[in-house]
């Protein structure tokens, strides 16, 4: 891998079908993503819907290096979703798959397509327990140590499945 690659963060969820199975191909897709390899993922966790409906999701973070460009790799994260049949009703509905740009290196990208950090996930223990696992002490930019918002999501319901 090239010298100018990033190092990005992609949120998975998914309560919808067979989501064990859904998270599953996810992360072969994004293994098989061009100009990108996928370094490693988190375990998968059991969460409470938060701001949305439906049954429980299964959560997990991928740690991913690119040289594509944020927006690039945004592309290829919903192409991938639109593959499992992502639906968009009305935000934040049930999905069959999400899959989130979480971080970027340490860019902050505000455009009306993409921001980056994702703008809630300080707010979201099924982001910051997978995250936190994988790399305890990364700063979210504008927010600090990953592990120093785990406080605040106390009260979300989460779980760490095995494997
Ligand atoms: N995703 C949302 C809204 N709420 N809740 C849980 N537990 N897990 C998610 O992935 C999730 C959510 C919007 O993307
Ligand atoms: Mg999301
Ligand atoms: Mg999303």
């Amino acid at each position: 891998m090239p010298d100018d690659a990033a190092r990005a963060w992609v949120g998975l969820g998914a309560n919808l079908g067979d989501a064990r199975a859904t998270l599953a191909a996810a992360l072969d897709a994004l293994g098989r993503i061009d100009a990108t390899r996928l370094l490693r993922r988190s375990s998968i966790y059991r969460s409470a819907p938060i701001d949305s409906s439906g049954p429980d999701y299964l959560n997990a973070v991928a740690e991913l290096e690119t040289t594509l460009a944020p927006h690039e790799l945004l592309a290829r994260l919903q192409a991938i979703e639109r593959a499992h049949g992502r639906e968009r009703p009305y935000r934040n509905a049930p999905r069959t798959l999400d899959l989130d740009l979480l971080l970027y290196g340490d860019a902050v990208i505000d455009t009306p397509t993409l921001a980056v950090p994702h703008p809630r996930l300080h707010e979201r223990a099924f982001v910051l327990h997978p995250l936190a696992e994988l790399a305890p002490g990364l700063v979210v930019p504008g927010r600090g140590r990953v592990e120093a918002q785990l406080p605040g999501v106390s009260d979300q319901r989460i779980e760490r499945l095995s494997a």
